[in-house]
């Protein structure tokens, strides 16, 4: 772990001597999903996970290629697309990867600067600068490509009122299950092929002016557990962060290599989102039909204490309710995390999710990977896929 510990504060060094300004970011805007069935996707994110109904477009609306459902919990918001007919380019996109990711959106005080400043350093533009009005206001979009067909959009709101995007209306539901707790994206993980992790790397560095905030060799992740290497790319005020997965040779298959023959190709591999509760969350997500990957063995939640050392003392959650859902713990210097990871939330063993809660920690649950990768290859050992 002191491994670890140093390249933080390594990285939090460069994150302030190196910090760029020419792509100012103010937060993740939205997440959009290419899937089959808008319609019920919507209602799987809103009953499984207590998204809130907040905009729609689509034929009511006017739009006549696609339907797309706007869903909203505390800062997070999801976009659910789907083509409405077979000449959509989308269905090139869902023919490929299945459902997935298509677009990490971020809020920026400029798209179209952001637009100019990255495509000058090599970014390959997906949309040009574009004006969106409506009677609540005007905002400017912009996009890139990033690894595999996912793309960066830029969103500059300036002071619009709407509730999402001009083309939008709101989507008032009388079905509007609970929240669960869910409040902010903490980071999306992409994975890409073997050999392209440090080009993406340095794409981020040089196109986006982010910084190299924590890496994990497949020595330090394993050895005898499917091989990969991590590297955390951030922004330079920390609230962005992109981990980039590329597999390793290792004894096993590599569960990134599984996830790249399924998705064909680079794409998103998990969206970590933030809760102030765990163990609320994660009793919620269960009792409405989450699925999780299975619990580390009794000897990880032994060893916890010892793991945790000093950070014993301060964590307020109970190890037995910790140990019953199933949730993970580390720590690193300045505090600990509770993770937990939901098994794949489609046919294709690609996306899923992370539920997150830092008590401190800025790390990534790096004392948990041997666990987490066991759990993963109980799965991929279902699948035949190891
Ligand atoms: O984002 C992370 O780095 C952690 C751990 O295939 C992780 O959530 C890393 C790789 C992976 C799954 C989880
Ligand atoms: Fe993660």
């Amino acid at each position: 772990m002191s491994k670890e510990v140093k390249s933080v504060e390594y990285g939090l060094e460069k994150i302030f001597e190196g910090a760029q300004d020419f792509l100012p970011l103010l937060g993740t805007d939205y997440v959009e999903f290419y899937v089959g069935n808008a319609k019920q996707a919507a209602h799987f994110y809103k009953t499984a996970f207590g998204y809130q109904s907040l905009a729609y477009a689509g034929l009511e609306t006017g739009v006549r290629d696609r339907a797309s459902y706007v869903l909203k919990q505390d800062k997070i918001r999801l976009v659910l697309t789907t083509p409405l007919n077979a000449d959509s380019p989308i269905n090139d996109h869902l023919k490929k990867h299945g459902d997935g990711v298509k677009v990490a959106a971020l809020w920026v005080e400029d798209a179209r600067s952001a637009f100019e400043e990255t495509t000058k350093r090599g970014a390959r533009p997906f949309m040009e600068p574009t004006v969106e009005k409506d009677e609540f206001g005007e905002v400017v979009r912009s996009g890139i490509y990033t690894y595999g067909e996912t793309v960066h959009i830029f969103v500059e709101r300036k002071n619009y009122t709407g509730v999402f995007l001009p083309g939008y209306k709101e989507w008032k539901s009388d079905y509007n299950p609970e929240p669960t707790g869910l409040k902010y994206i903490d980071h999306m993980v992409g994975n890409v092929g073997w050999g392209e992790m440090n080009t993406w790397v340095k794409w981020y560095e040089d196109v986006m002016g982010f910084v190299n905030f924590l890496s994990f060799d497949d020595k330090q992740i394993n050895t005898e557990y499917s091989a990969l290497m991590s590297k955390v790319m951030s922004n330079g005020n920390g609230r962005i962060k992109f981990p980039i997965n590329e597999p390793a040779e290792g004894k096993k298959k590599s569960q990134i290599e599984e996830y790249l023959e399924f998705y064909g190709g680079p794409g998103i591999q998990h969206v970590a989102i933030a809760t102030d509760d765990i163990i609320k969350t994660v009793s919620q997500l269960k009792a409405r039909g989450v699925e999780f990957l299975s619990a580390p063995p009794r000897a990880y939640y032994e060893a916890i204490p010892e793991r945790l050392g000093e950070h014993m003392k301060m964590m307020k959650e109970d190890l037995g309710e910790i140990e019953k859902l199933a949730i993970m713990v580390d720590a690193d210097e300045e505090g600990y995390l509770l993770q937990i990871f939901t098994k794949p939330v489609q046919d294709r063993p690609t996306l899923f999710f992370e539920i997150i809660q830092r008590m401190g920690a800025r790390g990534f649950g790096a004392g948990n990977f041997k666990a987490l990768f066991e759990s993963i290859e109980r799965e991929q050992e279902k699948r035949g896929t190891l």
